[in-house]
């Protein structure tokens, strides 16, 4: 294991804050955001040489909100340059009219960040650490929601199994301990730090399924929340809490928690009154109701507009949200019926619900229509309410993909999501994302914050896209590379991105073949159990038996899910030869001789795949091992672990799926490799 004993710098090594420490640096603005980029410029200076300096014109850096920009530009040129910006056509065009932008600009060796607001500015500086100029670049950056979040599934009481983070694999909470939250928030501190740089502005600290201890955070606790949101609000993050439904009654003593009931609203708008003395800048409430055993609405007979409702009524006097989860289902489901589909749940539950929404609703969708699988088709809710605030939710903790035990970069497969048009306007699915995005997060105690010290990048990536949802994910994987390595040779740098650019593809092809998900060990939902999830009541199944292999969910012989698209997509996945290959089993049931797009057959695509995917593993192990001595050595020794517990349990993912799929189907690989009876 690791020696660490302070967390990792991550991508804020010192290293990589030279271009705000090495020359004079002007940042007349004050105030609380201000105050801590200036503690930042200070640090970088005192590594890197440089200095703060009153006089605007001997500056190499200035650091300006509109507000003082105005006064400064008639004494710097380069100052003038960047706010006459606007007039100039190009990227920022586009930038323009979103709020939290800025300008950054570099004309005869100065450089110049003009914020809109004071976080504008924070997040313009730290984006100078990316992205160096050179003489002449105007470059302009707005995030494109103005809600970027992350939600902790955060615990105070330790689950026996998974302990206090629920599907958390890095370490215990930063928030809580045994007693409540953490006495010392130094940590907090650190991560509010990183989360900053990439333009993360909303943490949920507890987790949604909320217990009865972390319920309290709502009302004994509020002086301990307060702490954590003085430590996230000096950098630029609201806090939010998870509440249950139920509340009003467990809380609150009152007889019932139904939404239109007069006590309970009042319940709800003293409680958050009472928040908001505390926090006065409190960010909302995220609410899973009528999900995996949480209460809801429907335990009174109303519906999740009239339960989002009473919640946002009591917000919104005080400019907070409601964080509505759409993840609801029947957990209770029986494998017998064939005709419910879990796939289906979300867009049933809320579509017809459109238009019903309180303004500071935003009802948070997973990204696909199960649970965060390693490949899922596009939520079709995303398409379904646009007279409704959405957020799209995705799964930086890797849950299914890999437990930050394997390397899974996820960039690529967000990208994805966010760039997914539902018809030809063109219209994608970041567009639709009004509401902003969220995410679980994946950082806890460990030392590198996230165990698996690669997969840092998942959490930079999450924060980047949130703000920039069209971003090459390969342009980010290497802005994180530059940044953590800053002191790598450029090969080594190279090295590590190679190996992380295409592990998405790589954990897919070992694991979840053509978009079937859940083969993974029930419960816990690590390595392979093929049939793991095939008799249970979670709704997850293949239904694979001799013949073959796959949900048919089509509008004419199966469950009707593709018709919750809109066109091109409902024809698309409704037909057999249209769909893609790697959601056919999501979408149909087909013989395991059945041919795909690429000429293979089903069944020898999972043999193909697997074998491949080893080696693929096989191939990183090595392309690790070659870069002992070329960086900091406790990453490596950490890396090189995880890589031989990624290479075992992918090669238990290749023999258990080519002997299952062998013994069903009676087809030998064509290529004669050993496959165990
Ligand atoms: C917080 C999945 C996970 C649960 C999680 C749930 C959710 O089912 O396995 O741990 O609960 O999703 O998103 O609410």
């Amino acid at each position: 294991m690791s020696t660490v004993t302070t967390p990792s710098p991550a991508w804020l090594p010192d290293a990589a804050l030279a271009p705000l420490g090495t020359g004079l640096v002007h940042l007349p603005d004050d105030g609380p955001l201000t105050d801590t980029l200036r503690g930042e410029v200070e640090h970088a200076t005192a590594v890197h040489g440089g200095r703060l300096t009153d006089r605007p014109e001997t500056a190499d850096l200035l650091l300006l909100t509109r507000r003082t920009a105005g006064a400064v530009a008639a004494r710097v040129e380069a100052v003038r340059y960047a706010l006459d910006a606007d007039r100039r056509p190009g990227e920022l065009v586009t930038a323009r009219p979103r709020p939290g932008r800025w300008v950054t600009a570099r004309r005869s060796g100065v450089t110049v960040v003009v914020g809109d607001d004071p976080a504008a500015l924070l997040h313009g500086a730290f984006a100078l650490l990316r992205r160096p100029l050179l003489d002449g670049d105007v470059v302009g950056e707005a995030p494109a929601h103005p809600v970027r979040m992350l939600d902790h599934w955060d615990n105070i009481g330790a689950h026996p199994v998974m302990g206090r983070v629920e599907r958390g694999y890095a370490g215990d909470s930063l928030f809580f301990d045994d007693d409540g939250v953490r006495a010392d928030l130094s940590r907090v501190e650190r991560y509010a730090r990183l989360l900053a740089s990439t333009g993360i502005n909303a943490v949920a600290i507890n987790n949604v399924n909320v217990h009865a201890r972390e319920a309290r955070l709502l009302t004994d606790d509020l002086p301990d929340v307060a702490r954590v949101a003085e430590v996230l609000r000096r950098w630029g993050i609201r806090t939010h809490l998870s509440v249950g439904f139920a509340a009003p009654v467990t809380l609150g003593g009152l007889p019932t928690a139904d939404p239109l009931d007069p006590d309970v609203a009042a319940w709800w708008a003293a409680t958050t009154a009472r928040v908001y003395d505390a926090v006065p800048d409190f960010g909302g409430y995220l609410v899973k109701a009528d999900s995996e055993g949480q209460p809801g609405p429907f335990g009174y007979g109303r519906d999740h507009a009239d339960g989002a409702n009473v919640l946002a009524r009591a917000l919104a006097p005080h400019g907070g949200t409601v964080h509505w989860r759409a993840f609801v289902y029947d957990h209770r489901q029986d494998w017998r019926d064939r005709s419910t589909d879990r796939a289906r749940a979300a867009h049933d539950h809320f579509a017809p619900l459109d238009g019903r929404f309180e303004p500071n609703v935003v009802l948070q969708v997973k990204h696909g229509p199960m649970d965060f699988q390693v490949r899922e088709p596009v939520s079709p809710v995303i398409a379904a309410m646009p007279r409704t605030a959405l957020a799209v939710e995705l799964q930086v903790t890797q849950e299914y993909t890999g437990q930050q035990r394997h390397v899974c970069y996820l960039g690529p497969a967000w990208s994805q999501v966010l760039r997914f048009a539902f018809d030809d306007a063109g219209d994608s699915v970041a567009t639709r994302a009004t509401g902003g995005l969220a995410a679980v997060s994946n950082a806890g105690t460990s030392p590198f914050w996230t165990g698996h010290p690669l997969a840092q990048a998942n959490l930079y990536a999450f924060g980047r896209l949130a703000c920039e949802p069209s971003v090459d994910p390969d342009r980010l994987l290497e802005e994180w590379v530059h940044l953590t390595f800053p002191k790598a040779a450029p090969d080594v740098r190279a090295s590590v991105h190679r190996l992380m650019a295409c592990s998405w593809q790589v954990y897919e092809s070992y694991t979840a073949p053509l978009g079937v998900g859940f083969m993974v060990r029930p419960g816990h939902h690590y390595g392979p159990d093929v049939d793991g999830y095939e008799y249970t009541p979670w709704g997850t199944y293949h239904f694979a038996d001799r013949d073959g292999i796959g949900v048919d969910r089509t509008m004419a012989t199966g469950t009707g899910y593709t018709g919750q698209y809109p066109e091109p997509w409902r024809s698309r996945y409704e037909s057999l030869d249209a769909c893609p290959d790697e959601l056919l089993l999501f979408f149909h049931h087909v013989p395991y001789g059945h041919r795909l797009s690429s000429g293979t057959t089903v069944v020898q695509h999972v043999y193909d795949t697997h074998f491949a995917g080893v080696e693929a593993v096989e191939q990183m192990v090595g392309e690790w091992a070659a870069l002992r001595g070329r960086l900091e050595e406790d990453v490596h020794a950490e890396v090189t672990e995880r890589l031989a517990e990624q290479l075992r349990s992918a090669r238990e993912w290749r023999d258990q799926l080519c002997t299952y799929f062998w013994r069903h189907s009676g087809i030998p690989d064509e290529h004669g490799r050993r496959i165990h009876p």
